[in-house]
């Protein structure tokens, strides 16, 4: 059973909430760079970067990062897995520059930690700040977002499916039940 626990509405506040704190804590949006993580935290990251848009009127890169947990080079048990960055498709450039890394939703921390291993490897930001849409909770990790849409905490047997309108046709964030 699916509860809706963000609907349209919600999320188009949520994300428009987030885009002003991000300004408020860069102080402006100079040298800022968005990094969306693959799948729906790419959609994410682009609507954050429309709305510094319409607000500041400059367009802010948006790159991408492509983490999963399985890699076919090695025999896997997919749970233990550690995410590892399996391509970049950001040409943005990171030296010097404020990175907001954007994810859906921010669960045992893992990926973002080998999201932040990836961003080090293009070069030396001047800052890395997380925005999420959902923290359920359960990190495993000392990694915290700097800027959540909402808290949900979920229990290990919950599943939270996000979707966007881009690749699943509504905005919805919902709580289910394994
Ligand atoms: P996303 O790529 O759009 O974020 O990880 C692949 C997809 O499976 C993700 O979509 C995510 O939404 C979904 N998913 C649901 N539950 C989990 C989970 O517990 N772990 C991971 N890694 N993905 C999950
Ligand atoms: P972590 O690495 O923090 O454990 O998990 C974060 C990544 O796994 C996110 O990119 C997210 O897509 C996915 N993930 C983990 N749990 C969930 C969940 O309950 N729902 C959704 N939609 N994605 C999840
Ligand atoms: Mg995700």
């Amino acid at each position: 059973m699916a509860k809706v626990i963000i609907d349209k509405m919600a999320m188009q506040r949520a994300l428009t909430r987030i885009t002003y704190e991000i300004i408020e804590k860069n102080k402006g949006i100079d040298n800022l760079v968005i990094i969306g993580i693959k799948t729906r935290g790419i959609y994410l990251a682009k609507r954050i970067a429309n709305r510094l848009q319409k607000l500041e009127n400059v367009e802010i890169p948006v790159g991408a990062l492509d983490i999963t947990k399985y890699r076919d080079d090695i025999e896997h048990d997919s749970d233990k897995e550690e995410p590892t960055v399996v391509a970049s498709e950001d040409n943005v450039s990171v030296e010097n520059k404020n990175v907001i890394l954007v994810d859906d939703v921010l669960y045992t921390g893992r990926t973002i930690k080998a999201a932040l291993s990836a961003i080090s490897e293009l070069g030396r930001p001047n800052s890395i700040r997380l925005a999420v849409l959902v923290d359920r909770g359960h990190r495993e990790l000392p990694i915290r977002a700097d800027f959540v849409g909402k808290n949900i905490p979920s229990s290990q047997n919950e599943k939270i499916q996000v979707s966007v309108q881009e690749i699943d046709k509504r905005d919805a964030v919902e709580i289910i039940n394994k």
